[in-house]
């Protein structure tokens, strides 16, 4: 194990000043290396939203970010639909987050995009190498889609992934199904949450999904809370239990961080400083422990077992330029990094340096780009957009 690309602290309750300090000289000026390979796709800021997906139908995984794709593997530009490059320093783009799949079953790779929160969602039907424009289509009536994180998840449990999020008008919390029959084109909407529930606004932050009171059923957790989870995702009454998860924040990620059998919640701040971990006491309290102030705007992360371990691992990174310059610290190294976590009465993180000339976008992908089994990750922001090679040795 090679100990210069990490800090490593434990948790001691009260010595929350040490880990600060600690975490605040975590990778230092200057660049160290890092056990990826960097290759910038490009420096254009076109997209916050990334995706991975074969939209060639070569068997070879495409870079997605926004209106365009970047062709495996030379990385060639192509376009979906007419867009620009925007100013980081100035706007926002019209892509915020991205998905690839099959949205209509015809065995090639469709794109989600999600545009500036509130807005509807819409997908790109891919013309399969024909010379036609990839056709737009609306997701499920051109909802509005609220929450600044929705969450790329299997609700359903049936291998395909679904979009859960908020209802920007009915405040309901709702997940959204593709097509299940192939040729079709419309998504249906299912609510979990009665109307006018926590976590739904416009600019809400933070919602996720994960078993909280360990009855086997996944439950939706959002700052203020969680909803009780029902075998049946389309109840729409899923009961509403208040609970302080934190500071607003990206993607929430419901996982046992100090393996005594009931799952916690990890965050990072959305728009301020701090990576929490949120300990779920007996009595079904939060209690809140500080991770990481290595960055701040850390607007995305995901899970996914980085080292190959049989553990998730959480990734996450700054969103340059978040507000255009206008927050704290949004300007600052971009850091991208991972958080390994080792379980046990005090548990404890090991951080481990991705790159410090890029950062996080709005969701982060992870995908094995170059099929060697190792997952690699994938981000666009106002930076421009960069996959990294996953090289950790065995
Ligand atoms: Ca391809
Ligand atoms: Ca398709
Ligand atoms: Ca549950
Ligand atoms: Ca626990």
């Amino acid at each position: 194990m090679r100990t210069s690309n990490y800090i490593i602290f434990s948790w001691h309750s009260g010595k929350i000043a040490a880990l600060l300090c600690l975490a605040q000289m975590a990778y230092g000026q200057a660049d160290r290396a890092t056990d990826f390979k960097k290759f910038t796709i490009t420096r254009d800021f076109i997209s916050e939203g990334v995706a991975a997906a074969d939209l060639n139908n070569d068997g070879l995984l495409d870079i997605v970010a926004g209106y365009y794709w970047f062709e495996a593997p030379t990385w060639v530009r192509r376009e979906m639909a007419p867009s620009r490059i925007f100013d980081p320093y100035k706007e926002y783009s019209d892509s915020f987050l991205n998905l690839g799949m099959d949205v209509n079953l015809d065995g090639w790779d469709d794109v989600v995009i999600i545009d500036y929160p509130g807005m509807a969602g819409f997908w790109f039907e891919n013309p399969r190498n024909k010379s036609g424009a990839w056709q737009k289509h609306s997701i499920a009536d051109a909802m509005g889609i609220s929450n600044e994180s929705p969450g790329f998840i299997d609700i359903d449990g049936d291998g395909r992934l679904d979009i859960l999020c908020g209802d920007v008008d009915k405040k309901q919390i709702v997940w959204l199904q593709a097509p299940l029959d192939p040729g079709q084109t419309e998504w249906s909407r299912f609510a979990l949450s009665k109307e006018n529930a926590p976590g739904t606004e416009q600019y809400s932050h933070g919602i996720g999904y994960g078993d909280v009171n360990n009855d086997g059923i996944e439950d939706v957790v959002v700052t203020e809370g969680w909803f009780e989870g029902k075998a049946d995702k389309s109840s729409g009454d899923w009961k509403f239990h208040p609970a302080d998860l934190g500071e607003p924040c990206s993607h929430m990620q419901v996982m046992d961080v100090n393996g005594d059998g009931t799952n916690d919640v990890v965050s990072a701040s959305a728009h301020k400083l701090g990576v929490w971990w949120h300990e779920q006491l007996a009595d079904q309290n939060f209690v809140t422990h500080l991770i990481s102030t290595t960055t701040a705007q850390t607007h995305a992360s995901i899970l996914a077992d980085i080292n190959g371990d049989g553990r998730a691992d959480f990734i996450t990174g700054k969103r340059f330029l978040a507000h255009n310059g206008n927050d704290a610290g949004d300007a600052d190294t971009p850091y991208l990094f991972w958080i390994e976590f080792t379980p046990g009465k005090k548990p404890y993180f090991k951080e481990h340096l991705i790159d410090s000339d890029s950062g996080a976008g709005l969701n982060i992908a992870v995908r094995d780009m170059n099929k060697d089994e190792r997952p690699d990750i994938i981000i666009a922001n106002k930076n421009g957009v960069f996959l990294f090679e996953n090289r950790i040795p065995d």
